[in-house]
Parts: C-alpha cells; sequence; structure tokens
C-alpha cells in the first residue's frame, strides 16, 4: 500500500491520532510581557465586519489583530539579530513543517524550581534512554506549562524581579545550535527562553543561538503529555508572512497508538 493511503486510513480508524498542540486564539490569550523601553506585542482580537446583517445580510466575518509572536507560535532565524541574514517566515522550507520529534518530559522539576534551567546533562541523560534526538527534528520540552496557560499571571508568573518560567542554559543553547541535530525547540512557555534570561549573558541566549543558525522555536504548545517521548511527528503552519519574522500557527502531532 503507499505511504499516503496507509496515513490517511491510520488517521481515519484512529491508529494514528493527531493530537492537537495548539492554544486556543483569543483576546486573553497570554502574550509575552517585554519590561521598558522595549516594545510589547498585540494580543489576539477580533473586529467584526458583519453579522448577519445590514453591514452583510447573509456573512459573518472578521478581522483579526495579532502579533506574529501572539499564541502557539513559529519563530522564524531573521526573528533575533543574530539571525538577521536568515530565513524570513515565508522562507522557511514547507518540508521542515512536518518533522519528528522527541519529547523531554522535566514537568516535576519546572513545578520544583519555575527557574529550571534545560542543560546538555539532561538530553544526554533522556537520549541514554531513548535513543539520540531526531534528526531533522523537533526537541519539544515539556514542562507542564500549559496547565497555566488559561491565566495570563500564572502563564507568566512575574514577581518584583521578572518572570520565572522554565528555559534552557546558555550552554545547552549553543549545545543545541551546533552539536544537536534538531532543526528547534517547542515549548509550553510563552518564548523558549527561561522568563529569567532578559538578564543572562547573552540575554535570551536561545534565541540568539538557535535562530542564528537558521534554527526555529515553537513556542506555547500544549497537550504535550499525550505524546510519547520518540515516535510523534509534528506539523506546524505558519503564515507565509513576506518578511515576517514568525507567525501564529496551529501545531499539530500524529502519534502511533497501540505501538511502541
Ligand atoms: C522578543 C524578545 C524576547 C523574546 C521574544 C520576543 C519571544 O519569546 C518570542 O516570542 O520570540 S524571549
Ligand atoms: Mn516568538
Amino acid at each position: 500500500m503507499s505511504v499516503l493511503k496507509a496515513l490517511t486510513d491510520a488517521i481515519r480508524d484512529g491508529s494514528v491520532e493527531v493530537v492537537d498542540l495548539t492554544a486556543p486564539l483569543s483576546s486573553s490569550t497570554p502574550i509575552i510581557q517585554l519590561p521598558p523601553p522595549f516594545g510589547n506585542t498585540n494580543r489576539f482580537a477580533l473586529t467584526e465586519i458583519s453579522h448577519y446583517d445590514e453591514r452583510g445580510p447573509a456573512w459573518y466575518w472578521n478581522d483579526i489583530v495579532t502579533g506574529e509572536h501572539t499564541g502557539t507560535h513559529f519563530d522564524a532565524p531573521i526573528h533575533w539579530v543574530t539571525g538577521k541574514d536568515g530565513q524570513d517566515v515565508a522562507q522557511v522550507p514547507v518540508s521542515r513543517l512536518i518533522a519528528p520529534a522527541a519529547v523531554l518530559d522535566f514537568t516535576a522539576e519546572a513545578a520544583a524550581d519555575p527557574d529550571f534551567l534545560l542543560e546538555v546533562d539532561h538530553i544526554e541523560g533522556w537520549e541514554d534512554a531513548n535513543g539520540p534526538l531526531p534528526a531533522g527534528g523537533w526537541l519539544l520540552f515539556r514542562t507542564g506549562w500549559d496547565a497555566r496557560s488559561g491565566d495570563q499571571a500564572a502563564f507568566l508568573n512575574a514577581n518584583e524581579t521578572g518572570p520565572h518560567t522554565p528555559g534552557i542554559s546558555i550552554s545547552c543553547a549553543a549545545w543545541l545550535a551546533e552539536q544537536a541535530p534538531v532543526i528547534g525547540i517547542g515549548v509550553e512557555t510563552v518564548g523558549f527562553d527561561a522568563g529569567a534570561a532578559h538578564s543572562f549573558d547573552p540575554p535570551f541566549p536561545g534565541h540568539a543561538a538557535l535562530l542564528g543558525v537558521g534554527k526555529y522555536g515553537l513556542t506555547q504548545l500544549q497537550n504535550l503529555a499525550r505524546l510519547p517521548a520518540t515516535g510523534a511527528v509534528v506539523i506546524t503552519s505558519p503564515l507565509p508572512i513576506t518578511g515576517g519574522s514568525g507567525s501564529p500557527c496551529r501545531a499539530l502531532a500524529l502519534v502511533e497508538r497501540g505501538r511502541g
């Protein structure tokens, strides 16, 4: 049987499950908040054009307002100054948008320490148990943070010293950029650097390192708990915004059920 026929049959009969990794987009979707003097992104919003009324008797439609980096979204290399000569979001090869995923679960560590940082040692420990990270795939960093996504304050977890959310260490960022076979990292938090990464040296080392080598970020994922450690396939669909630095996207995972 053809691979695609087998795949669509498996989706229809449920032996391949489609898991939605996307946060709902609404005016309450959490957004990152950078401190002054930095600019900030827009919340998602709908503006009604007509609703079966005099403005359009048989049709309902809206304009949308959104940041490129609002909700579940894809970070393109040109988002960061280190990647300024790299791809914009419309230039990301579509073959990169369907890729295998490794899921590394550090929920317990992040619950114990909201500033938990993923280190190379953690990844190598995971590889000892699960095999190498997938070439051309994603490292999905599970932290349990998706449980907070209905509440912006809990999601950003800020106090007088700023936001406290898990992320990756400076050395791990460099390793992921230069040594790891993955095309990017996906996270459940509002950005793939730690909440405290504004004061790391360099600031936001994950963005600087990964986007600087042409890798990608995926942010504000949910339902990673429903994925196996290995074997899932992630499909992302950033809009081809010409010159764009990123895009809200639908992120889906294909998961084989009843198989290891
Ligand atoms: C701008 C500045 C810093 C960060 C971010 C955006 C993001 O997290 C993002 O959405 O790319 S850390
Ligand atoms: Mn982003």
